[in-house]
């Protein structure tokens, strides 16, 4: 029985076959694209406009239990992480998610962040502020398997953290799916909620450019890279799993 907080390999790495050269690595991490969430069918219920009103709203309340464990993943990552350049570049996605609010000799820069747009984004579907951030409607298996992704994070060496976030280098395209289709398709949501969408697009972009370049430097035996498809592979099972329990929990329309 695989622990997935402590992710023990499901089988030895191959230990004597040659190590990919980068391109060769990217394009095998690349290929697990098959297995993206944008693939789940209550997620292409969403993109195709069949979702009710309960079931976004679901989701909304639900994927909030996700984005406010990413800063805390990222925290952890941090503090397993000693090169301070990494660290520097890595806690950007922390303001991401938190926001901040600097005081400079020009005045003060803020950003409410990403979990204060999730907030709107819930908003423009019809949750109330206090219904999501009291977490009454996160299902049990969304919230083990959140607690999952953090927990490895905070186990794993923080290479193979940075690792299982690569499943960002398909996020792009769900997001850009949900800016495409959600306008036509739900109306009902006030278009200013799909701000989050809009922001992440570029953040996931830089976010990968990070951590496909520690990926690929770090990752550099067969054995090694064997196991980096692995922790890939440890991540998109959360986010299916987690599409699994909602379509358990609101049903998948027709
Ligand atoms: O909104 C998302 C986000 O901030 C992140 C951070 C990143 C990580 O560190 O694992 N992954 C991620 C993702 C976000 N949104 C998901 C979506 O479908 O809206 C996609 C998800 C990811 O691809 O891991």
């Amino acid at each position: 029985m695989m622990q997935s907080d402590t992710f023990q390999a499901t089988s030895a790495p191959v230990a004597d076959n040659p190590a990919w050269g980068p391109e060769a690595f990217e394009a095998r991490l690349r290929e697990q694209g098959r297995a993206y969430h944008i693939h789940h069918p209550f997620n292409v219920m969403l993109n195709s406009g069949r979702a009710t009103p309960d079931q976004i709203r679901g989701w909304a309340a639900n994927r909030f239990y996700y984005q406010i464990a990413i800063p805390v993943k990222d925290a952890a990552v941090l503090s397993n992480c000693p090169d301070r350049e990494v660290r520097r570049g890595w806690v950007q996605r922390i303001l991401d998610h938190d926001g901040f609010e600097f005081e400079g000799p020009g005045g003060t820069v803020r950003d409410e962040g990403g979990i204060e747009a999730w907030l709107r984004l819930a908003g423009a579907v019809g949750l109330s502020r206090e219904e999501v951030l009291d977490l009454r409607h996160v299902v049990p298996a969304v919230r083990f398997a959140v607690d999952a992704y953090v927990n490895f994070a905070r186990r794993a060496p923080w290479q193979e953290a940075v690792c299982s976030s690569l499943t960002e280098l398909f996020a792009p395209e769900i997001h850009k799916q949900r800016l495409a289709n959600w306008p036509e398709h739900y109306p009902w949501i006030e278009p200013e909620g799909l701000n989050y969408f809009r922001g992440r697009i570029s953040q996931a972009r830089r976010d990968v450019e990070q951590g496909l370049a520690i990926t690929l430097g770090y990752f550099t035996t067969r054995a090694l890279q064997d196991r980096a498809l692995q922790v890939l592979q440890f991540k998109l099972d959360i986010l299916w799993a987690m599409n699994d329990a909602m379509a358990q929990r609101y049903g998948v329309s027709p």
